[in-house]
């Protein structure tokens, strides 16, 4: 079907053309810039929540809870799953599939795992696109949850409206988040498993770490129990909370145009990298050569790359 009918369905909220449009987003093909044309002015309207935390922390857990939530309210709710692990989105991802099961007949929610199969600039562009496709669609949350371990995924959990990252009690933990480059980017802190001796040590230790911090928007801390649905509303209203103290702020725009302003950064060096495999291969041979004989240096060798793609 051509992209042009396929969004138009989708607006609709058609959940095949949907699930049709984020394969298309996870390969990266030709089609994509005429989806995202035909996309981009409906979207806007969704609210996003990114959800990072070690693997096995709870966030699928707490995801599935937090939907019920946002159902209760009426809202529209998209959720992505991102697991770079799998890349053919197998097995590791059936567990969440079990664990939000509960959602399967809700029309409501549209639940998606997501891998970048072959989109060239990875998870980092593919999931905002993705989030604009379930956006598009007339959600009124998305949710993205992804696992708190590499660069990209912090990344794309940056990217979203508000950002919770999900800890377990034990000492320990607080410093691992911190280490993996989590405590800038979290507007809520979750302790999830609060069931868990340890509880008190993890949130003394978070509370000195947001102390430390002078960004003027304080994270607030919530202890849950995913599993009983203990500390749910709490969280949602802390959510709601960050989501007020944005848009009172104008923060929340002037977050949004950051991540527009990435976006188009990246989609640049993107750009530039594949023309340069594709069209200067040779020429980069040339250089290459030039280089390790010492008749040019590096950056000299880069100026004439770029000047090259420039002329042509
Ligand atoms: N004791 C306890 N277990 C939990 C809690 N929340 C989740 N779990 C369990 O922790 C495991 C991992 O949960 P999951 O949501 O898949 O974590 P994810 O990998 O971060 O998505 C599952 O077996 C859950 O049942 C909780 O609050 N308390
Ligand atoms: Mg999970």
């Amino acid at each position: 079907m051509d992209p042009a009918a396929l969004v138009e369905r989708a607006l609709g909220g058609d959940r095949r053309s949907i699930a049709r449009l984020i394969s298309l987003v996870e390969d990266g093909g030709p089609e994509l810039g005429e989806v995202m044309k035909a996309l981009y002015p409906h979207t806007g309207d969704a609210y996003s929540i990114g959800i990072t935390g070690a693997p096995g922390a709870g966030k699928s857990s707490l995801t599935d809870r937090l939907v019920a939530r946002a159902r209760r309210d009426g809202k529209k709710v998209g959720v992505l799953a991102i697991d770079p692990s799998s890349p053919f989105s197998g097995g590791a991802l059936l567990g969440d599939r079990v664990r939000m099961q509960g959602h399967a007949t809700d029309e409501g929610v549209f639940i998606r795992s997501m891998a970048t199969r072959g989109h060239l600039g990875g998870l980092a562009l593919a999931a905002p696109e993705a989030v604009r496709v379930l956006d598009a669609a007339g959600n009124d949350l998305v949710m993205i949850e992804t696992v708190g371990v590499g660069q990209a995924e912090v990344e794309i959990t940056d990217a979203c409206d508000t950002t919770l990252v999900v800890l377990n009690p034990g000492w320990g933990d607080a410093v691992q988040a911190a280490k993996a480059g989590l405590m800038e980017i979290a507007d809520i802190y979750v302790i999830n498993k609060a069931d868990r001796p340890g509880t008190k040590d993890t949130l003394r230790e978070l509370k000195n770490l947001i102390q430390m911090s002078d960004a003027p928007w304080k994270p607030e801390i919530v202890q849950t129990i995913a599993i009983k649905s203990e500390g749910i509303d709490d969280l949602w209203t802390a959510i709601e909370k960050h989501r007020a103290y944005q848009e009172e702020k104008g923060s929340l725009e002037s977050r949004r145009r950051r991540r527009i302003a990435r976006e188009i950064r990246e989609i640049v060096a993107e750009r530039f990298r594949e023309r340069v495999e594709n069209e200067s291969a040779r020429l980069l041979e040339d250089l290459t050569a030039r280089v390790a004989e010492r008749s040019i240096d590096p950056y000299q060798a880069a100026d004439r790359l770029i000047a090259s793609l420039d002329s042509s």
